[in-house]
């Protein structure tokens, strides 16, 4: 059972190690347990040694009075300062990897409610408490939750990150081994809380090309972000033309906005939502208030849907704009 695993691996400790991260933490975690240990260790060994050395050994026998004995002062404080250290910078680096997603991740939605997992695949696939992924390659969770705060936990990829109600988290994997693995919510969040999970199914890329194929009968159709933005009348404001009331929404992610007050805002997923929700709170600069707001209207997979597809909106006039920039939109974007 344990051929080809290392001895880490066969200890029953430990859950399997089944991204890029987990050897990372691990390695983190075995070097501040063995750290720990063996100071736990010297300081127990120490307090035998000299309570037996230092006994009392006649009645009468009187306590010298303490030395200060500065190099052995210098020398405790020193060594545990450095070894703190080592552990804070590898730490750091450690929690960046964790935390900033690779260029090259895809990008898949998640929406956390009681209780389940919702996912999004990026052709627009749905699924429900199982989520299957190709092996080998970056993956981008953007998460949300539809009532309470849940937490995102697989433990074979060492990743666990809050998913909150009213705006988006992230998370990121690479898996290492195709197989079956365990998704927990890490937050405790009513009832049916500790089954609350689900399965991230990893799979060979050619097996995952196959299985987005075939056409599970998935639950009922969501709108596309393009037919979404044509239901709520997005278009009637905001289409590319110079007697638009609205801001164009080409080329925008991830370029700074210019609000009414003067201030500059990265337009990332969070700034979307809050335009779509809660329009008045920051006003594009050289616009009236006019948007309305879609609180209440626009559930959660939705809102996925809608900023997905105004990331995808590319810059006008950068070559290659077609039929998928919109039902309104035309080359004459300013
Ligand atoms: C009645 C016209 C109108 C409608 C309908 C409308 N908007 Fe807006 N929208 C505006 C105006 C005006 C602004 C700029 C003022 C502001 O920031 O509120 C704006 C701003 C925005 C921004 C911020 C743009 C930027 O450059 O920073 C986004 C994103 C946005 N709208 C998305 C949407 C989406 C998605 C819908 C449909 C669900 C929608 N809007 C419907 C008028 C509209
Ligand atoms: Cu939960």
């Amino acid at each position: 059972m344990n051929q080809g695993k290392g001895f880490w691996e066969s200890l029953p400790l430990f859950p399997e190690r089944a991204s890029t991260l987990a050897s990372e933490v691990d390695t983190l975690y075995f070097f501040t347990v063995a750290v720990a240990i063996f100071f736990s260790l010297l300081v127990a060994a120490l307090v035998l040694y000299f309570a037996v050395r230092y006994r009392r050994r006649h009645p009468n026998e009187v306590g010298q009075p303490e030395k200060t004995i500065t190099w052995l002062e210098i020398t405790w404080s020193v060594i545990p300062f450095l070894i703190l250290m080592v552990m804070f910078v590898w730490g750091a680096k450690v929690f960046f990897i964790a935390f900033r997603p690779p260029s090259n991740a895809v990008e898949y939605y998640v929406v956390g409610k009681q209780w389940m997992w919702k996912f999004q695949h990026p052709q627009g696939k749905r699924e429900i408490n199982d989520l299957h992924v190709p092996v080998g390659q970056p993956i981008k969770l953007t998460m949300t939750s539809e009532d309470v705060i849940h937490s995102f936990f697989v433990p074979a990829f060492r990743i666990k990150a809050d998913v909150l109600p009213g705006r988006y988290t992230t998370a990121w994997f690479e898996a290492t081994k195709a197989g079956a693995y365990h998704i927990f919510c890490a937050e405790y969040c009513g009832t049916e809380h500790s089954r609350m999970g689900g399965t991230i199914h990893v799979m060979e890329p050619r097996d995952y090309e196959a299985w987005l194929e075939q056409d599970a009968p998935t639950d009922e159709r969501l709108l596309s972000g393009e037919e979404l933005f044509a239901k709520y009348v997005c278009n009637t404001c905001h289409y590319p033309d110079s007697s638009a009331r609205a801001p164009i929404l080409y080329g925008i992610f991830g370029e700074q906005a210019e609000l009414a007050d003067g201030s500059r805002v990265l337009v990332d997923e969070n700034y979307l939502r809050e335009s779509i929700l809660n329009p008045t709170a920051k006003i594009v600069a050289g616009y009236q208030a006019l948007m309305p707001t879609y609180q209440g209207q626009v559930g959660e997979e939705e809102l996925i849907q809608l900023i997905a597809y105004i990331k995808g909106l590319e810059p006008a006039g950068g070559g290659e704009q077609t039929a998928s920039g919109g039902s309104t939109a035309q080359e004459t974007a300013p």
